[in-house]
């Protein structure tokens, strides 16, 4: 559930909000800031697939060096579907682009999806701005340890403590310097004490949030 990373093996590093397919975007993004992928980091809170347009090249990513990710709710889903062999929950939320490719094709995203079997929920990386967690929705408990059990669904999915944020009656969380958050899309970064919330909603008409930790 859990990974560690140290930061001090990179230049810059740096977390980038949900990317769902938007990989011409993404390099565009990164071009801009002169990403140098023998030397930086970018750290992805998750759900790099669906509903935008290039999932595979995204997965691809997942064979980087440069490149580590969470787990998202996305690639939950769709590594559910292939276990469970039922389709409908995915395809209904984004993942019509895998039910749309022909036979041989399924096989090639089968196998990137199952790299997906190996993504952490949580990572922790000490840079120079100090001790920073990153997962996709949440990190359900009041004191982050590394190792700790914690609900791994709302890790994934729960949206309780932003919108709780959102009308003045937030809860922070102790034990680490900085959380990194996507998966609620937002109209613009939105960070409450040391938690921050970065998915500003690329593929809904929004714009991709890269976010530089050292
Ligand atoms: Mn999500």
């Amino acid at each position: 559930m859990y990974q560690k990373i140290e930061g001090e093996h990179w230049r810059h590093v740096w977390v980038v909000s949900d990317i769902h397919g938007c990989y011409q975007w993404l390099m565009d993004e990164l071009k801009r800031r002169h990403f140098n992928p023998d030397a930086d980091l970018l750290i992805s809170v998750g759900d790099i697939i669906d509903r935008g347009p290039d999932s595979m090249k995204c997965l691809q990513l997942m064979q980087e060096k440069w490149f580590y990710a969470v787990r998202g709710n996305h690639e939950q889903m769709a590594l559910d579907a292939l276990e469970n062999n039922d389709f409908s929950l995915w395809k209904i939320n984004g993942g019509n682009w895998f039910t749309g490719l022909t036979v041989a094709q399924q096989k090639q995203a089968k196998d990137l999806l199952d790299a997906c079997r190996d993504l952490p929920h949580i990572i922790e990386i000490t840079c120079k701005n100090g001790l920073n967690v990153i997962a996709h929705a949440d990190y359900p408990a009041a004191e982050y340890a590394w190792h700790k059990p914690v609900d791994a669904q709302r890790v994934l999915w729960d949206r309780d403590r932003l919108m709780g944020f959102m009308v003045g009656r937030g809860q922070g969380i102790s034990g680490a310097d900085h959380f990194w958050f996507g998966h609620t899309p937002v109209d613009k970064r939105y960070d409450f004490n040391n938690l921050h919330y970065i998915d500003t909603g690329a593929v809904f008409g929004g714009f991709l949030t890269l976010a530089q930790l050292q």
